[in-house]
């Protein structure tokens, strides 16, 4: 069994291998296919741009294709990076570069100002099928300073105050038991079945 993943992001592409793995499915992913243009992420909502993404892989590839849209939100910044995630400090999506601006902007305010959630979009798409779209979250904080090397993105930032480390403190497999990525996929999993007869 074969998964195909519109993505280009190596961090997310390791997530979901650590997620469908153990179910018994080879990840494909965009970095397998170089010869496939990114798509332009143009839309305001995650679900505006993981459709995009799904869509037009499936339209590309003529088979059933999945694309996460992903980011974080922080609730003293209104919500942002939220879909500007990936570029938040500029063109060059640099996870370093967006952790400082996050730190920076939001200074010395203490919690609960620095409460934070990670929010992912999933999309299956098909060429002759409506596509199926699902959501997952998980809530936490943004520490003062970065701390641990697994994961990506902001993971070094996001503290989980219950379990007293940062995403990027846990392992690969401990992250996805309780990522956003992962709560999406268990909403993906309680519909795929029904739709795939379709
Ligand atoms: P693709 O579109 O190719 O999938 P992307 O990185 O551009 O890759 P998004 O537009 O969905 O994907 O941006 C998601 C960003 O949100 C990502 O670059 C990280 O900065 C952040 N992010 C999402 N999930 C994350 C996670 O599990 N841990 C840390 N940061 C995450
Ligand atoms: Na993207």
């Amino acid at each position: 069994k074969k998964i195909v993943i519109a993505t280009k992001n190596p961090g997310k592409a390791k997530d979901f291998a650590v997620l469908f793995e153990p179910k018994g499915y080879e990840v494909v992913t965009l970095l397998d296919y170089p010869e496939i243009e990114d798509v332009e992420e143009t839309g305001y909502t995650f679900e505006a741009n993981a459709r995009k993404k799904a869509e037009t892989i499936a339209g590309l590839l003529g088979m059933t294709v999945l694309a996460d849209d992903s980011g974080i939100c922080i609730d003293a910044l209104d919500g942002q990076p939220g879909v500007f995630s990936a570029r938040f400090a500029g063109g060059t999506k640099s996870d370093a570069a967006n952790n400082a601006k996050v730190l920076a902007m939001l200074g010395s305010q203490k919690n609960p100002s620095r409460k934070a959630h990670f929010h992912c979009t999933l999309v299956l798409a098909h060429p002759d099928r409506e596509s199926l779209v699902v959501e997952g979250d998980i809530a936490g904080e943004i520490a003062e300073f970065p701390s641990g090397d697994n994961g990506f993105g902001y993971d070094p930032l996001f503290y989980l105050p219950h379990l007293g480390k940062t995403m990027a403190e846990l392992s690969d497999v401990e992250k996805n038991q309780i990522s956003h990525r992962a709560n999406a996929l268990k909403n993906l999993e309680k519909s795929w079945a029904a739709w795939l007869e379709k």
